[in-house]
């Protein structure tokens, strides 16, 4: 296994080093990498400000822990994420981005006479997910990413077994304004095994400005949120699936800090189905892209809702036509977390 798994660690190296290395400049692998977000800047949360250092700070970066499976694991273990700068080859990654942004400019989305790989929002400010538009989110670009050989050794490594990921992707292109809320994904995606990972996945260029992913650090081992809430099935008990919609209550009421960074095309966040987290809106002009992905061991039990069925379609969330859901605030009230 850890031969595999150093095999692993050396090709993720050489493909960063083929596409960092220039000639012109030949420690692009550290020039590239954004600057370390200083103490006091700001960051805009819809209408909310936090200030780095204070009740927000960077991710911490476990690529340099790639070829320690056991330093992976307890950072797992202890921080519940791990973020992997580099992880997809950026070439890879922009290639995706650019394969979306194609379906995106087909859909006449982006602002006229822009070059597709730029990724301007055009009038109509449409946010796209390309969830069941498997001709986009299953082509070989994004597959190329999310299943790609290294990928699948990585999970396998880190399982300790056969891995496999789930039929459905989330390919996601927010515009200006678009965003997600804060949830555990066991909600939505947290039948059978418990040992399930999420993989998000920046395929563009994501800043403070284009929405970057933001988690909840210590969310992971809030008992009483994982019994209460991170104990619905949104699509059995009918359930509102969003937690809150309000970051200042993730650090004030519940003392989470809470943990982004500058992403690059290729960064990823691998969490586990308890890790509350959110995205903050997109306030630029220019597509968000990102994708997540589901992990975990081929021999345990499978969430059968993403995976395909007989017709070639996935269940997914919310197949209780005309179901009513459960209000969040009610939930929160019972469970004491109002
Ligand atoms: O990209 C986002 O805004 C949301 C992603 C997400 O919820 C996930 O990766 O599980
Ligand atoms: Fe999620």
């Amino acid at each position: 296994m850890h031969v595999v798994f150093d095999r692993v660690r050396r090709r993720i190296a050489q493909l960063q080093t083929r596409n960092y290395v220039s000639s012109s400049n030949k420690d692009m692998t550290t020039l590239n990498r954004p600057k370390k977000i200083s103490k006091g800047t700001p960051f805009e949360f819809g209408e909310h400000r936090f200030h780095f250092g204070e009740n927000i700070v960077e991710l911490a970066d476990s690529s340099p822990l790639l070829n320690n499976l056991s330093a992976l694991h307890r950072r797992m273990r202890e921080d519940g994420y791990l973020f992997i700068r580099g992880f997809h080859p950026r070439a890879y990654a922009e290639e995706a981005a650019r394969w979306t942004l194609q379906a995106i400019a087909q859909n006449g989305e982006l602002k006229p006479d822009t070059p597709i790989a730029d990724g301007i929002i055009s009038e109509a400010n449409r946010t796209f997910s390309f969830f069941r538009q498997t001709e986009v989110a299953h082509a070989k670009p994004i597959l190329d990413v999310v299943d790609s050989q290294r990928t699948m050794q990585f999970y396998e490594e880190f399982l300790g077994g056969p891995a496999i990921t789930f039929d459905k992707r989330w390919l996601r292109c927010m515009a200006k304004g678009g965003h997600n809320h804060f949830h555990y994904d066991s909600v939505y995606v947290g039948r059978g095994t418990q040992n399930r990972y999420t993989m998000w996945s920046a395929l563009t260029d994501i800043g403070m400005e284009n929405g970057p992913l933001v988690i909840c650090l210590g969310s992971h081992q809030h008992d009483h949120l994982k019994s209460t809430y991170g104990a619905t099935d949104m699509d059995r008990d009918l359930t509102e699936a969003v937690f809150s919609t309000d970051p200042r209550e993730m650090v004030e009421k519940f003392g989470f800090t809470l943990a982004t960074a500058h992403f690059q095309p290729g960064d990823v966040i691998i969490f586990g189905l308890y890790m509350m987290h959110s995205s903050a809106p997109n306030r630029s002009d220019r597509y968000r892209i990102s994708i997540d992905t589901r992990y975990q061991l081929a021999c345990e039990e499978k969430d059968n809702r993403f995976f395909f069925r007989k017709d070639g379609s996935w269940l997914g969330n919310f197949y209780n036509k005309g179901a009513s859901y459960r209000p969040i605030e009610e939930l929160r009230r019972e469970w004491g977390l109002d």
